[in-house]
């Protein structure tokens, strides 16, 4: 714990999916928190205005400024941890999973009507969704290029390696639509411990 004061808002559905294990740890460390339940109409206005685009979040709110963080799994190891450079980290980390995930989904679809439409999807909602959040996490939280504070990071090294790997495995066309994520590569890249690894790490399939 970091010693400033800190409040906390969950917004989740009604029900327990991804919210829940939040709620257990608030449960078991005694914390208070605001249980915001919303119903389906609520969530299609509110939707918009999540970094994500998606629920669980978690409203931090620090004297008079609150910042709204996503992923289930990030937000539960913050607040069990209760070590607040780590949440960003954490999100970023896993907002790449779920882009990683739909990239694996299609990799490995073997029905061709299913493939396209998850390509479809992928093309016209999910990489533009964690462009436009990774640009406002790097410009809110970021320094010099890098994604959460100043200098290189698990939340750099997770969107490189993905990045990276999809330019390795020939997708460059998917990344092309955004400069600032193969610019972000390149500086990932500059990093002296980092290039020396890529220039001499076995080479194996991705
Ligand atoms: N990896 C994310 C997954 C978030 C997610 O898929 N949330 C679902 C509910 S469990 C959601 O927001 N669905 C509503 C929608 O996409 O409109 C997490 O763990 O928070």
């Amino acid at each position: 714990m970091t010693g400033t004061m800190e409040s906390y808002r969950l917004t989740y559905f009604n029900k327990r999916g991804g919210g829940e294990i939040i709620r257990l740890v608030f449960v078991v460390t005694s914390q208070t928190f605001e249980d915001e339940r919303l119903t389906s109409e609520e969530w299609l206005k509110r939707k918009e205005e999540m970094p994500m685009k998606s629920l669980p979040v978690l409203h931090v709110k620090r004297e008079d400024k609150e910042t709204t963080f996503c992923q289930s799994g990030a937000i539960a190891k913050y607040l069990a941890k209760k070590f607040d450079e780590g949440l960003l980290v954490d999100e970023v980390y896993d907002c790449v999973g779920d882009v990683r995930k739909s990239l694996v989904q299609i990799h490995f679809c073997k029905d061709e009507t299913t493939k396209a439409d998850l390509q479809k999807k992928l093309i016209s909602e999910v990489l533009p969704n964690f462009c436009q959040y990774f640009q406002r996490r790097k410009a809110s939280f970021g320094e010099g290029g890098y994604i959460v504070g100043g200098k290189i990071s698990l939340a750099d090294l997770a969107v490189f390696n993905m990045v990276d790997s999809c330019l390795e495995m020939g997708l460059k066309s998917l990344w092309q639509p955004y400069p600032e994520l193969l610019k972000h590569r390149e500086l990932i890249m500059e990093n002296e411990k980092l290039s020396d690894w890529l220039k001499t790490r076995p080479v194996t399939e991705v």
